[in-house]
């Protein structure tokens, strides 16, 4: 049952409102942002998707070069070689290539409605970045940010970790997990005295896009993965799972908001309830999405049928989540914890 109490505001970012990050570009889409509350304000980083302005019979791919300059390879589309069925991501002689390049920029705000943009913008960086960086989780842990997100490039999809403390300076610690992951989400406290994540290892034949659990002594090396929530044939997560922004803490444990398409790839977003001092075990699943696409804004835009989060903001019994409408504007919704954790005890196992 889609639970979610969407703001009356929807979309409170579009790509209009963002001004490219250089001439050549247009800003494509705003996608997927980390969120924090930090000395009495909201901010997003948000992914901001960018391409140079189409043209008629042309695909342009944008990506860096191996000195992070922006290069456009130009294509036909009736060229026999291109594979172009997704507006996301093209095929050329065999080789995949993103259709945008992303980086991440901060917005702030007072009221968690309306966002003004902060001086901070996040590049991909190096050859492990050079198609863009993405979805970025933000998790403070201590007095440091953990950014964990997506990292592109001709050699896979990864994930890369920078950290801050004052948003100023940026300590990148390269790619904590290699090809092919994504999601990555680190728990906001240690327990045990361990640092834990989750994230989401894709395998191609056996197996599939399922929910990973790490450990780690430094928040930085990671080990003991094991393997906690896969896809249900049948249900609305049948195709993918993966993490959304750091479980929240609750009386009957660690509450996941996490994301779950099915093969026409339609995203809903689901919650998993997980043991505290294990949280290898999982306590009950929502059946049913506790949101899913259903507005206009949700159903129609770069790619439709697309609700997807990965940052939140909690206040008591309140959880606000930003989230990415159908890969093109921002949103946010509230929920009710008490009522999600109802719906999952519907699900304890
Ligand atoms: C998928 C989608 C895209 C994303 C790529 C690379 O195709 O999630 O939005 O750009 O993966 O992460």
């Amino acid at each position: 049952m889609d639970i979610a109490k969407r703001f009356k505001e929807n979309p409170i970012l579009k790509p209009q409102d963002l001004a490219a990050s250089t001439a050549d570009l247009q800003v494509i889409c705003l996608l997927n942002p980390g969120v924090f509350s930090w000395k009495g304000k909201i901010y997003l980083l948000v992914r901001v998707a960018e391409n140079v302005a189409p043209q008629l019979g042309k695909i342009f791919v944008p990506m860096r070069s191996t000195t992070d300059l922006l290069e456009i390879m130009e294509l036909k589309v009736d060229d026999p070689d291109l594979i172009n069925t997704d507006p996301r991501v093209i095929t050329y002689r065999g080789l995949d290539y993103l259709t945008t390049i992303s980086h991440l920029r901060l917005f702030s705000s007072d009221d968690g409605i309306n966002f003004e943009p902060e001086l901070v913008a996040l590049h991909g960086k190096g050859y492990a970045e050079r198609f863009g960086i993405e979805d970025c989780r933000v998790s403070k842990i201590d007095d440091t940010f953990y950014l964990s997100y997506t990292a592109v490039s001709d050699n896979g999809v990864a994930v890369g970790l920078r950290t801050t403390k004052d948003w100023h300076n940026f300590e990148n610690h390269g790619l904590i997990f290699p090809p092919h992951n994504k999601d990555v989400a680190l728990f906001e406290e240690k327990i045990n005295g361990k640092f834990y994540a989750l994230h989401r290892p894709t395998s191609k034949n056996i197996g599939g896009n399922y929910i990973w659990l790490a450990e780690s002594h430094d928040g930085i090396h990671w080990g003991n993965h094991q393997c906690i929530v896969k896809t249900r044939a049948t249900y609305w997560d049948s195709a993918r799972v993966g993490a959304g922004a750091a479980p929240i803490k609750t009386e009957l444990g660690w509450l996941e908001i996490y994301h779950g398409a099915n093969q026409e790839h339609r995203y809903c977003l689901g919650a998993v309830l997980l043991a505290f001092d294990n949280p290898a075990k999982v306590l009950a699943r929502t059946r049913e999405p506790i949101m899913q696409p259903q507005e206009s804004y949700e159903l129609s835009g770069f790619f439709g049928s697309v609700v997807f989060t990965n940052g939140h903001v909690v206040n008591g019994d309140e959880l606000t989540i930003y989230y990415g409408a159908s890969d093109e504007f921002i949103c946010g919704a509230k929920f009710s914890i008490k009522e999600v954790l109802t719906q999952l005890s519907a699900t304890m196992l």
